[in-house]
């Protein structure tokens, strides 16, 4: 498809850019970290959105290529930020598929330099039961050297909390449909207190994904989340504004 080839050709031409969004501490607001995020303007067909491109990669093959290209990208970038934050990117469900992904994104790590400490990689729920032992091995390796795992979007799809009971993840990111529900619907609220009083039980970080303005910061600092991302604190922006926004937000 059109589609298909386009994406073939950004993916070797190098033109899929990574833009960052801040993590912050909810207690300060310091900058604790950034996601990356792939972006992708085609000249022809506008901007695509990797909900669209990155499925497209996995179904085609080439999702290795460019997930490759966007990690070395995103590690060269953490490289010039002035302080020692993490990088935390997004692992598709073929790449926990795949036997190869530890030793792929530990040589990436080496290439650019990066200290695997720095590095925490997104993952869901559904992406981990797609092919459970291979995806627990490749967690397993790269948890040793130091990598941390996060358990993106919690809350939706094929949630179980039995995942958790495997400890192979150290940081658990609630997803924004119950933050944004938070300030008009009580259900929410008491949704992530159970789910703050249960990573607390056992020993995981949180992160509130989505948090849009003041109060809904307000309330989960409140409610004793230590971290928050959305845009609130920053929208996803390129490499050069990552670094012009690190100089005025400490
Ligand atoms: O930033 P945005 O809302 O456009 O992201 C849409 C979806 O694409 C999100 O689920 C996000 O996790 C995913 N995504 C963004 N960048 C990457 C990436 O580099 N790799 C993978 N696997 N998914 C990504
Ligand atoms: O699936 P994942 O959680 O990785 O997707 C993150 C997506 O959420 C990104 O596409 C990002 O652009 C988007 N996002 C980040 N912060 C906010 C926010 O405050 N509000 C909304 N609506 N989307 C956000
Ligand atoms: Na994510
Ligand atoms: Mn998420």
């Amino acid at each position: 498809t059109q589609l298909e080839q386009a994406l073939r050709n950004a993916i070797i031409s190098d033109s899929i850019d990574v833009h960052f969004q801040p993590i912050v501490s909810l207690a300060n607001n310091m900058v604790l970290g950034f996601e990356a995020l792939a972006r992708w303007n085609d000249p022809d067909l506008g901007f695509v959105s990797p909900a669209v491109f990155v499925p497209l990669a996995e179904e085609r093959g080439f999702i290795d290529a460019l997930s490759e290209t966007l990690l070395r990208k995103a590690a060269e970038a953490a490289l010039s930020w002035p302080r020692e934050l993490f990088l935390s990117f997004n692992l598709s469900s073929a790449q926990l598929m795949d036997p190869g992904t530890s030793s792929s994104i530990l040589a990436i790590l080496t290439r650019a330099g990066l200290d695997p400490h720095r590095l925490e990689l997104e993952i869901t729920e559904t992406a981990v039961m797609s092919s459970a032992e291979t995806a627990h091995r490749i967690i397993a390796d790269l948890r040793a050297v130091g990598v941390r795992i996060s358990l993106d979007d919690f809350g939706t799809g094929q949630s179980s909390l039995g995942r958790l009971r495997e400890f192979i993840f150290d940081k658990v990111k609630i997803d924004r449909a119950f933050v944004s529900r938070m300030n008009s619907d009580r259900a929410s609220e008491h949704i992530i207190k159970a789910v703050l009083a249960m990573c607390e039980g056992l020993d995981l970080r949180v992160v509130a994904e989505g948090i849009e303005d003041h109060a809904e910061a307000a309330k989960l600092k409140a409610l004793g989340c230590a971290m928050g991302q959305g845009y609130y604190f920053g929208k996803p922006v390129d490499g050069a504004a990552t670094l012009r926004y690190l100089q005025t937000h400490y």
